[in-house]
């Protein structure tokens, strides 16, 4: 037996920090002083001058932390490097306390820093939609309904407007929070389909339901036209898969209703994305274009309270990108906003596992449950009785 049995702890929250400092009886100032010790945090900063990085290099290694730059950094003898800093909570607090009275546009980056602290440290407690605040103390299950002839997993089966509310109240009944209608085919290579057709398929859906489904609506569109119809009639989150991007209309309908938004990255339209999957910097990249949709969005009236943001999955993205994003969804809590995932059924599950469409239920299943101990609030998901199961299992030993 050893004399010193060591082991190792899981911090992964200030609350978790808090209750292993009480447990060994340290007093309540200690706890205050020493629970932002014991988060570690690595930050990534894109293209500095090498004078602003070896000002922060310094500082950091002053605070007992460090910070990586490329070689060529402290000799100047390149343009620009990216830097990864590497600190406590109290480490990174402390150096932006000092940049303030640095040079070189140092103050700025101390205002950026502070905020990615602050975001990644606490979580939005609710989401606004044209209606009401959804709460996001445990995660909220959107229930798929494509009344499309060619969605990849239930196209053709909900096109009768009958057929396709009772399927909304049976969802609504298995446990979803939100049903989210779509009225276009998003798979790899769908074709467009007009503004109108698209009306005319959701449209009836979302009247059959006023009334009769207690839980909101969202409309899976990327037109403005669209969604400005669907939330007349009665819709009240629209789900843009282009984050803004397709359709200049789409923000001012957002903004001018108080809808609830969601922003998902892609590159290209769906006719063509699964020919732009390259990417520089993977997470980076689609960080970089999550911020561009919420900035357009904020700036054309959106309140930061409406907004979530999405990934992606399967958008743009190859097989190995999608398992990389869901293995890193924790970087997302950069930007502060609540997270969407949609993994539902998607091919990279059925590369996987071997499985057909249908035979996805179990790998989705997996892919929730981490998505959940990885940060999202909402998960898109077909199968909604067993995916409720998965995310409320995940989220009951998260917050344990
Ligand atoms: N995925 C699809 C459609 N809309 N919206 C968000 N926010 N996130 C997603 O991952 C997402 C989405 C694709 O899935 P599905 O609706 O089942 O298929 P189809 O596009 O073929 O109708």
């Amino acid at each position: 037996m050893s004399a010193f049995p060591a082991r190792l702890l899981a911090i992964t929250s200030r609350e978790d920090a808090e209750r292993e400092l009480a447990r060994i009886g340290v007093d309540p100032r200690g706890i205050g002083m020493m629970s932002s010790k014991m988060l570690t945090r690595c930050v990534h900063l894109n293209k500095l001058l090498c004078r602003q990085a070896n000002i922060l290099k310094q500082e950091m290694m002053g605070l007992g932390g460090d910070a990586a730059v490329a070689r060529g950094t402290v000799a100047c003898s390149i343009d620009t490097t990216d830097v990864i800093l590497m600190g406590t909570d109290k480490q990174l607090g402390r150096l932006c306390e000092k940049l303030v009275h640095q040079p070189f546009g140092l103050a700025d980056l101390a205002g950026e820093l502070t905020a990615l602290l602050a975001n990644v440290s606490q979580v939005p407690k609710t989401w606004k939609t044209a209606r009401r605040d959804l709460a996001l103390d445990r995660p909220l299950i959107m229930g798929i309904l494509n009344v499309t002839p060619d969605s990849f997993s239930d196209g053709g089966r909900f096109l009768d407007p009958h057929r396709a509310a009772e399927r909304a109240l049976e969802m609504e009944a298995e446990g979803a929070d939100i049903i989210d209608i779509g009225g276009e085919s998003t798979r790899p290579g769908a074709p467009q389909v007009p503004a109108a057709e698209e009306l005319r398929r959701i449209s009836p859906v979302i009247e059959q339901l006023a009334g009769r489904l207690s839980c909101p609506i969202s409309v899976d569109t990327w037109k403005g036209e669209v969604a400005r119809g669907a939330l007349a009639a009665g819709a009240e989150i629209i789900n843009d898969i282009s984050g803004f991007g397709f359709d200049p209309a789409m923000a001012p309908v957002a903004a001018g209703s108080g809808a609830g938004v969601v922003l998902m990255h892609t590159r290209g339209t769906p006719d063509r994305m699964q020919s732009n999957t390259v990417y520089e910097d993977l997470l980076g990249d689609i960080i970089a274009g999550l911020r561009c949709s919420f900035y357009s969005a904020v700036s054309a009236g959106v309140e930061r309270e409406r907004i979530v943001i999405d990934p992606g999955i399967g958008f743009a993205k190859d097989f190995a990108a999608n398992l990389e994003i869901l293995r890193r969804l924790r970087e997302f809590a950069s930007l502060g906003l609540p997270l969407l995932v949609g993994t539902s059924r998607k091919t990279f599950i059925g590369k996987t596992l071997g499985r057909v469409t249908g035979e996805r239920m179990v790998g989705t299943a997996a892919t929730v449950a981490l998505a959940v101990a990885n940060g999202a609030s909402i998960l898109r998901v077909h199968d909604v009785r067993a995916m409720r199961e998965a995310a409320d299992m995940a989220h009951a030993i998260v917050a344990s």
